[in-house]
């Protein structure tokens, strides 16, 4: 099949090939489009008048041709928009970066918005000293700048029992991919002293659902941050300003926004989000406790359902996302004929730690119909499983941690459909 839809069968053979010939497609087709063509020959309003001064937009945005690009929400999903989630659109970025306006939310009690000279952070039980800690206070600590993935652990839930929802922003969007600056916990923990007791922290949102998550203090000490501030500039209300915990390669819910108080126990607290939810129901009616490490994950973002191959047969660029919350992603895998042909994608951009990571898979499309996979390897050697695989150890309860091989059928049209093959 691969021969089929125009691939050559070596890979490094193509991308000489494409990257010698790569002013062929463009030659052509810019000769062609220069005759006659009105953008061209007439004047735009843009070289005919001057534009807004540098005070117009004190705050920038993006341009108006781009007001597509938007998070957005599944209304059936939940039953009101204040407990809910919407969806970053990764098939409108690239790069790894989540710009700040378009990091998905999930709130369980609509967006605080927390006046910063009112925040404090309270450090209590089995400390030496109970300290609360102002946001000048925290501005006095030393700081760390790291780039982490934050993916909900229900991402890709909706998706367990087979194909559901159209497009890789609902499917897969329940991720953003942000710089952070932040404190590392350690040191906020040292500053009051934990006790020899002290072996797990409560961590608590100033937020009308007032979160909380137990976290072992084995992870406290090893890299969380209390961070203020994503992508240089001060965290977003959406995202927990003025400060919120980063717990890297972690489930997303353990993530506390709106920061306000850290407990030290000797004893996970069982609350609410580690029990009811956040637990995965096994087959035999047993349930996974404490699923915090979020396993290798990949998806395509282009092609796909919200992004279809518009420009027809011939050169296609394939491209997506892969992240593991163990480490780093060496190497995905693409295939254009649901896993009959592997072949290597291109890594592209900075391999970070618990970070997204960008692939891309040039083609030549023949215009036949596709079934498009990626499948994720990460640096400790696992590899993402099939969503069959998955099936065969969770059962089919389960909502959270899928992170099975996610396909694509794309149709002579060059149309994508979420679908399902194994
Ligand atoms: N205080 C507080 N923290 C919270 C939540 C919340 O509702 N309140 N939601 C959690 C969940 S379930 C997730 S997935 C992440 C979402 O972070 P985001 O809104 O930046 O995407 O925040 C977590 N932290
Ligand atoms: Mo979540």
């Amino acid at each position: 099949m691969v021969e089929n839809i125009g691939m050559k069968p070596s890979r490094r053979g193509f991308l000489r090939t494409a990257l010698a010939g790569g002013g062929a497609l463009a030659v052509g087709s810019t000769a062609a489009r220069a005759e006659g063509d009105p953008v061209i020959l007439e004047p735009r309003p843009w070289n005919q008048f001057l534009g807004e001064g540098v005070d117009a937009r004190p705050y920038g945005f993006p341009s108006e041709h781009e007001a597509h690009v938007r998070r957005q929400d599944v209304p059936w999903l939940t039953a009101d928009p204040i407990s809910s989630v919407n969806f970053t659109p990764l098939h409108e970025l690239d790069g790894i970066i989540t710009p700040n306006g378009l990091c998905f939310e999930r709130h369980h009690g609509g967006i605080a918005e927390v006046d910063p000279a009112e925040h404090r952070l309270m450090i209590n039980g089995l400390v030496d000293r109970q300290i609360v800690l102002t946001m000048q206070d925290l501005m006095r600590f030393p700081r760390e700048n790291h780039v982490y993935f934050l993916e909900c652990a229900a991402n890709t839930g909706m998706e367990w029992a087979g194909s559901q929802l159209n497009g890789c922003q609902f499917t897969h969007g329940m991720i953003h991919n942000v710089m952070y600056t932040g404190i590392p916990l350690r040191l906020i923990l040292a500053e009051a002293g934990v006790k020899p007791s002290g072996s797990w922290i409560l961590v608590e949102g100033a937020d009308a659902s007032g979160m909380t998550r137990s976290i072992p203090m084995e992870k406290a000490l090893d890299d969380c941050l209390v961070a203020f501030k994503m992508n240089g500039e001060a965290l977003r209300p959406e995202q927990g300003y003025p400060v919120r915990l980063v717990v890297p390669g972690w489930e997303g819910n353990m993530w506390i926004k709106w920061l306000r108080r850290i407990e030290v126990g000797d004893q996970p607290w069982h609350h609410r989000e580690e029990t009811s939810k956040y637990t995965d129901l096994l087959a035999d009616g047993r349930a996974r406790r404490f699923t915090w490490e979020m396993d290798a994950k990949s998806v395509i973002t282009n092609p796909s359902p919200q992004a279809p191959i518009t420009h027809g047969p011939g050169p296609t660029v394939l491209t997506g996302v892969a992240w593991s919350g163990r480490g780093t992603i060496p190497r995905v895998d693409v295939t254009l004929d649901g896993g009959i042909n592997w072949h290597d994608a291109r890594m592209s951009g900075p391999s970070f730690n618990k970070s997204m990571h960008r692939f891309y898979f040039e083609f030549n499309w023949d215009g036949q119909p596709m079934l498009l996979q990626s499948r994720a390897h990460d640096s400790t050697g696992y590899v993402q499983p099939t969503k069959n695989q998955l099936r065969e150890i969770r059962g089919e309860n389960s909502i959270y941690h899928n992170n099975g091989i996610q396909t694509w059928a794309v149709d002579k049209d060059g149309r994508a459909e979420n679908v399902e093959i194994s």
